[in-house]
């Protein structure tokens, strides 16, 4: 019989030091003794207002419940499509019906919150007119691998609350993503995973399910400058604009193009899972510019994927980038606003850029 999980378990840890002698397991051991740091001494680390680390927790608390959720979908009925379409005219699932009421009602009544915005709400949703904050979210990004147990996430962005606006005014939302306070994401893979930054540098935190708490695994991650692997889905090349053809067919040339080395390709269909490798290993994700639909030229969300993830990849020393300029320096015209994005590892996405010039 399997022994229930055991923080002191000494024999394990004797068990995986005679497999790998040169194992690094001071991690391991620091987890198994339970030396990790937790989430709020970790945030008043980085000197984070007790009121917005009151609001982080809020929002993990969310998370935690999505993951459970998730991790039970098939079992409770909650694979599969609804029969209705969220406001951008994508068919909902169950699970992204689920996680956006979920994290609506948890955020509302938490009273730290004076609106939310979702990808899957028609318009911003007013909470506490006293509220100190706005967050905009995607609960579930990825849904297309939901049915096929694969990798999902919930993304966040979190704003200051403008003074002088009503509750109800979805204008609030306006505001450029150099005035995120805090962004991150969670992803439910093999482990539930948060990444985070309040904007002094971007770490890693993984739930404990044994004390259902998120704890700090790697602080100041850095996304290396160089790489020789890329994101993208090659299914709509040709309705890409010359430049970023010309970029990913030199790419493809590897060592026997003008790039002189060879490229990698790694698609997860889910901004969280193709970020988190970029932030883990290096690369270049993009969704540039296409005409595949003349009335949506892009795919992704400014508030709900770009902006938040223009801020952790850049506290982590990459860039990320329209062809045209910063994704955190525009100044949103909509909440549902889209846009092209480029970003990773610094000097693969100046080499992506440079053909734009
Ligand atoms: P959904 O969450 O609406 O399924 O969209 C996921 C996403 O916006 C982003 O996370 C992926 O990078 C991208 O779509 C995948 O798009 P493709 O359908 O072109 O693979």
């Amino acid at each position: 019989m399997l022994k229930p999980y055991n923080y002191d378990n000494t024999d394990a840890m004797q068990k995986l030091t005679s497999i790998w002698p040169n194992i690094k397991y001071t991690t391991t051991l620091n987890y198994l003794g339970n030396k990790m740091q937790r989430l709020a001494p970790a945030l008043r680390e980085d000197n984070v207002p007790l009121d917005l680390i009151s609001l982080i927790k809020t929002i993990l608390a969310a998370t935690k419940e999505i993951s459970f959720r998730v991790s039970q979908a098939h079992l409770g009925g909650l694979m599969g499509s609804t029969l209705d379409e969220n406001i951008q005219g994508e068919v909902q699932k169950k699970l992204d019906v689920v996680a956006n009421e979920l994290f609506k009602d948890i955020l509302l009544e938490s009273g730290f919150v004076k609106a939310i915005s979702s990808e899957e709400e028609d318009t911003s949703v007013a909470g506490d007119e006293y509220g100190k904050y706005i967050v905009s979210f995607d609960p579930l990004d990825g849904s297309s691998n939901i049915d096929i147990n694969s990798l999902i996430g919930t993304i966040f962005s979190i704003h200051k609350a403008p003074e002088g606006m009503s509750a109800d005014d979805p204008d609030m939302f306006k505001q450029a993503g150099n005035k995120q306070v805090c962004a991150g994401y969670v992803l439910y893979g093999p482990s539930t995973m948060l990444v985070m930054t309040t904007g002094s540098g971007t770490h890693f935190y993984v739930l404990d399910r044994t004390h259902g708490g998120y704890l700090l695994v790697e602080r100041n991650v850095q996304v290396p400058t160089e790489t020789q692997e890329f994101a993208v889905n090659m299914s709509n090349q040709r309705f890409w604009q010359p430049e970023m053809q010309n970029y990913v067919s030199d790419l493809l040339l590897g060592d026997t193009g003008p790039r002189a080395k060879n490229f990698n390709m790694r698609w997860i269909a889910a901004m969280v899972g193709d970020v988190h490798r970029v932030l883990c290993r290096g690369g270049i994700f993009t969704y540039p510019m296409d005409t595949k639909k003349t009335e949506q030229p892009y795919k992704l969300r400014l508030m709900y994927e770009a902006n938040p993830m223009a801020f952790l990849i850049e506290q982590a020393g990459g860039l990320c980038v329209t062809s045209k300029g910063r994704i955190m320096d525009i100044e949103p015209t909509s909440i549902h606003q889209r846009v092209e994005v480029i970003l990773g590892s610094k000097k693969e996405v100046e080499a992506c850029l440079s053909y734009y010039k």
